[in-house]
């Protein structure tokens, strides 16, 4: 398969719900019901096009989002199919920033749960259309009345129901019924008639179908006033009118494991959603905010949503935002300003690669080996100049400290680090210049642990972790001085310089400032820079605790020298030990980073949360009620949360997430400052 669409006859979905949801499983279906494969793969079997990673197969679940382009009458459908599992959440924001619609799949016996949550919130922050599929509709509890309800008591928005499911006499799915076209499927998805004992409901929602559509348009209001009926073709329309806009949101229903309203779904994709044919804000050369239309004659503009790294080299997926994007050209990148070779263009499939010789706008590929392009950049054809923004990713929540096994790892470490991380936007590692430790910091301890298997698998880079030290910092609480005289004068020449300091706190987060106030020069200014490095060394390696040393003035305000035996060593010596004195004895406090957290959980689960937090010495900001779930928003030192992702996963059975960032520093409880201190005495020795 390599023929090319057109903009028209493309459809971008992105496949989007809990973990479990079946969304691969739908891909898998899709692909063999439109004829692109002969064989039917499992998940538990691992042999999905979908999930052909490894890890995905090793544990059954995404974690990377796959693109699968389907072809179904006369279009294709590109499906992103995303993971539910939330420490992934960073495939699925990548993910939409490609497609025009979000289908969110939904367990019809579960109905919401956190993954649906998430990815609701997700989709709507990044201005994405929105669909429900719900699925498992064969299970025993499943009720399509009742998730429809949930929705719409969880969500905003006009939920629409586009089909409704059959049952038989003892309460079996045995079909579904879609009310654009009025047609119906049977269990062995054989068309059937709709029966009679349903006409009631159908009419119903049939009505409120058509009324949902005609209200995004004048048109079709007038004529529906008029009661004129509308065609299929008009009410289609009115629904894709009403899903860009973000305010009515069709419902669909099936089974994917009995490949019952697969087609029915395919069908909907291909006449009632959207082609990738909306204009997308830019930014034309400086600053200029344009509208650019997906146009193939329109200037070339590609957007890079993914990069996969694999040991071959990175493969990077792309969207064309406008113009045609061909094989074996040159583009530049805007964000990193440097040229990009382009070379063979494909579409994947899963692990696949089709070759192509040009994408055009609004379609998906993919190109391998770009050498300065990462994941949200934009590259151009030469001599035009757009930037797509690129998508906000959420802030780490869970960090270890790595340490390589070997001198061969130690070496390697920086650059394979450098090809992770630029894969994965919420992906991070630094060196924490507090505790000296090589961080990597990601979404949770499924996340990381799948990122340290893969740079073992692939780059044969072997690390430790441990969980990181709380990087603590070390300031003062008033204003003292000190003095103090270093003399050497044993053997050959010998060190004089002596000095006094003044020192003074500052605000949180203000640094390290440095003055002299010396009078009638008692000390020379050529020796003023060597009290400063003096001061930095003795900041730098910590005193209390051996934490860096920050927020203070230090004032040189008197001091003494001598003529032959001064020197710039001198002075360092005089500086350093003058402040360690002076420090000492300005009350010194150890101050610990205090995150803010925005916690979600089903209300259930209040009382449990808040407990668990007054042990963490956590305090409660403030608390909403939002549709069943309560939102606390919690301040909590670092030291007592590195490990909250999974914990608040056991507390709420893994129906909470959170959000967190640095708020401030703030003074570590005195009953608590020696053990630090001895702590790391200890491991110093
Ligand atoms: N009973 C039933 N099970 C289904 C149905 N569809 C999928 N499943 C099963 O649900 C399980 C999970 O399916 P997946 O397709 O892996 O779900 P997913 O949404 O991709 O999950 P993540 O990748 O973890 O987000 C598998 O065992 C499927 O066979 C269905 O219609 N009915
Ligand atoms: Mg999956």
């Amino acid at each position: 398969m390599t023929k090319v669409y057109e903009t028209s006859q493309i459809r971008n979905i992105a496949l989007l719900g809990h973990s479990g949801s079946g969304k691969t499983s739908l891909v898998e279906t899709m692909l063999f019901d439109s004829g692109s494969t002969n064989r039917l793969g499992k998940v538990e079997e691992g042999n999905t096009v979908s999930d052909y990673d490894p890890e995905e197969i090793r544990r059954t679940i995404s974690i990377t989002a796959s693109v699968i382009p389907v072809e179904w009458q006369e279009h294709k459908i590109n499906v992103i199919d995303t993971p539910g599992y939330l420490d992934f959440v960073g495939e699925v924001i990548s993910s939409l920033n490609a497609v025009d619609v979000a289908v969110v799949m939904v367990d019809g016996s579960s109905g919401v749960e956190v993954g649906t949550i998430l990815a609701w919130k997700y989709a709507v922050a990044n201005d994405v259309p929105r669909a429900i599929f719900v699925n498992k509709m064969e299970r025993e509890n499943a009720s399509f009345r009742k998730v429809l309800t949930e929705l719409r008591g969880k969500f905003e928005g006009t939920f629409v129901p586009m089909q409704l499911p059959i049952r038989d006499d003892d309460n079996k799915f045995v079909g579904v019924v879609d009310l654009l076209t009025m047609t119906a499927v049977d269990e062995k998805g054989e068309s059937c008639d709709i029966p009679d004992s349903m006409a009631d409901d159908i009419e119903t929602f049939k009505i409120e179908l058509v009324e949902a559509a005609a209200e995004t348009d004048e048109e079709l209001m007038m004529k529906y006033f008029d009661d004129e009926p509308l065609t299929n073709e008009e009410i289609a329309s009115g629904i894709i009118t009403g899903l860009q806009d973000g305010s009515l949101i069709p419902v669909l229903c099936g089974s994917v494991n009995l490949n019952i309203g697969v087609h029915m779904l395919m069908n909907v994709i291909t006449s009632a959603f959207p082609a990738p044919n909306q204009a997308v804000q830019v930014i034309k050369g400086k600053d200029e905010e344009i509208e650019l239309s997906p146009d193939a004659s329109g200037p070339t503009v590609v957007k890079v949503f993914k990069t996969v790294d694999d040991q071959y080299g990175s493969v990077s997926y792309f969207k064309v935002i406008s113009g045609v994007f061909k094989s074996d050209t040159r583009v530049m990148n805007i964000i990193s300003e440097s040229e990009e070779r382009i070379g063979q263009l494909f579409l994947p499939r899963g692990k696949e690669q089709l070759t192509v010789s040009h994408v055009y706008a609004g379609d998906i590929g993919a190109v391998v080996k770009l050498n300065s392009t990462k994941t949200g950049d934009t590259l151009c054809i030469k001599g035009e100049k757009y930037q797509v923004p690129s998508a906000i990713y959420p802030d780490p929540l869970f960090a270890v400290t790595l340490h390589p096994k070997t001198q061969s790892d130690a070496g390697k470490i920086g650059a394979v680090l450098a090809r992770v991380t630029n894969a994965d936007p919420t992906l991070n590692s630094r060196n924490e210049p507090s505790t000296r430790e090589l961080l990597l910091e990601g979404m949770g301890e499924s996340h990381i642990d799948v990122i340290i298997r893969r740079m073992s698998d692939r780059y044969s880079l072997n690390v430790n972790v441990t969980q990181p030290k709380v990087p603590y910092v070390e300031t003062i609480t008033k204003i003292d001085n000190a003095r103090y005289r270093h003399k050497k004068q044993t053997g050959g020449a010998g060190q004089f310089g002596e000095v006094e300091l003044q020192l003074e706190p500052l605000e949180r987060g203000a640094g390290f400032e440095f003055e002299s106030k010396v009078f009638g020069g008692a000390v020379s200014s050529v020796y003023f820079p060597s009290v400063e490095k003096g001061i930095k060394q003795a900041m730098e390696g910590g005193i209390l605790a051996g934490y860096p040393v920050v927020d203070i003035k230090a004032i040189i305000v008197d001091g003494k020298e001598h003529p032959v035996d001064s020197k710039d060593i001198a002075f360092q010596v005089a500086g350093r030990e003058a402040f360690k004195k002076a420090f000492m004895t300005c009350n010194p406090v150890l101050l610990e980073p205090i995150m803010e957290l925005i916690i979600t959980i089903p209300e259930t689960y209040t009382g449990d949360v808040i407990s668990d937090m007054t042990t963490k010495r956590g305090q409660v900001q403030g608390m909403e009620q939002l549709k069943g779930d309560t939102i606390i928003t919690v301040l909590a030192p670092l030291a007592e949360i590195q490990r909250y992702a999974t914990q608040l996963r056991s507390i709420t059975q893994g129906r909470g997430f959170y959000a967190q960032k640095l708020a401030y520093y703030q003074n570590v409880p005195k009953q608590l400052v020696q053990a630090i201190i001895d702590v790391n005495k200890k491991e110093e020795n």
